[in-house]
């Protein structure tokens, strides 16, 4: 028995989205979801008992960062990730193969791993899949990624070929490498870019290594919306209906909304807590910068139609101030309310799946938000 099982409860008939729900051995989750980033083992300016009231399920933390500081072994000797950071709800940990990329740019693809220098210090490190899976069965999620690569946008055909043959090699030392199959998870994550014959390829040999769940990485790395749409389209029906599938580093609130409808179940951004740091928010109209002046006297709540801590509580005119004034009160308001719009979202994209709706949803969502503005 796989340490993470998919539960289909329903298809929604008017969008072909799927509900259901993902078993850990630290609880279920809810699908269609959002997990909240916390990529140094803390959801940034966020406590662990304000996560559980705006309802966060799942969080997703970060190898790379963990492995650099404080190191896997100091908190493997705290008993895992789950105690060092008093979060006994699931877990996801990234492998460090996007970080990696996107981090370092001194590195060095070989078919063994990654050469690299940390991105703090310039110390020269170097990451496999073996060394990945030692690190995450240290940390202990509940899920853990394998490792990849993630070629930049636009990748020529030949590259992104060899990238993704290299990539299944990589999942199949991951499988070989991970420890803990009893009590983790491993996921597999399907490359390829916008090429359908090469998503076909990934799909195909990580599927037929038989991960207990499938991310799709690749995607939102500086492509068109309506490129990752059309990936989409012709990914999610390559998967195994009865397995969890993962948008990898997808958070704009439309995103969520048109990968749902596309068969995804799991999402994680950095985006909510970033935008919050500056004062931007996600409301139910779009985006709202609460620096501008114009809401200098506004004594409405960020959002009039949430329900959250912060719309019940505070004003517009309030955490302008606090921005303005460099508080950092106001940066944990921000991103209470941004993590919470998200999480919401996704109870009632998944209440729009129950009653087979979410068509009529999406349309009534991007009337008031306005299309393209988050
Ligand atoms: N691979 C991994 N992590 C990721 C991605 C990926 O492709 C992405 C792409 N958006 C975000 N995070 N391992
Ligand atoms: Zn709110």
């Amino acid at each position: 028995m796989s340490a993470i099982t998919y539960e289909h409860i329903k298809t929604c008939k008017q969008s072909g989205a799927r509900l259901g729900k993902i078993h850990t051995p630290h609880g279920s989750i809810d699908t269609p979801i959002f997990m909240p980033v916390g990529t140094l083992a803390t959801v940034k300016t966020m406590s662990p008992e304000e996560l559980k009231e705006m309802n966060a399920q799942i969080i997703l933390s970060n190898t790379y960062h963990l492995w650099l500081r404080p190191g896997e072994d100091i908190i493997q000797e705290a008993g895992g990730l789950h105690t060092f950071m008093n979060w006994d709800r699931p877990i996801l940990t990234d492998s460090g193969g996007f970080q990696v990329f996107s981090l370092s740019d001194l590195r060095n693809i070989k078919e063994e791993g990654v050469h690299f220098r940390n991105h703090i210090s310039g110390e020269k490190l170097f990451l496999s899949p073996e060394k990945a899976m030692g690190i995450q069965n240290a940390l202990g999620p509940d899920i853990m990624m394998a490792f990849d690569e993630c070629p930049p946008y636009p990748a020529e055909h030949s590259y992104m070929k060899a990238s993704v043959e290299r990539t299944s090699r990589w999942a199949e030392r991951c499988l070989e490498g991970h420890k803990r199959p009893q009590d983790q998870g491993l996921f597999g994550i399907v490359q390829g870019g916008e090429y359908e014959d090469l998503r076909r390829q990934s799909a195909k040999d990580l599927i037929s290594l038989d991960f207990p769940g499938y991310a799709i990485g690749g995607l939102s790395v500086g492509e068109p919306k309506s490129v990752m749409n059309e990936v989409l389209e012709f990914t999610t029906p390559l998967l195994p209906q009865n397995k969890p599938r993962y948008l990898m580093g997808v958070g704009s609130a439309d995103s969520l909304i048109d990968g749902a409808i596309r068969g995804v179940d799991m999402f994680d951004c950095v985006l909510p807590t970033r935008i919050a740091r500056n004062g931007t928010l996600m409301t139910s109209k779009g985006r709202l910068v609460v620096r501008n002046a114009k809401f200098e006297r506004d004594f409405r709540p960020l959002d009039e139609n949430c329900s959250c801590y912060v719309c019940r509580n505070y004003t517009r005119a309030y955490i302008r101030h606090l921005i303005k004034a460099n508080e950092m009160f106001g940066l944990r308001l921000c991103s209470y309310h941004n993590l919470h719009f998200l999480i919401d979202l996704m109870e009632q994209v998944r209440e729009a799946i129950r009653t087979d709706r979410l068509l009529d949803f999406r349309e009534e969502f991007f009337e008031n938000y306005g299309f393209n503005r988050a």
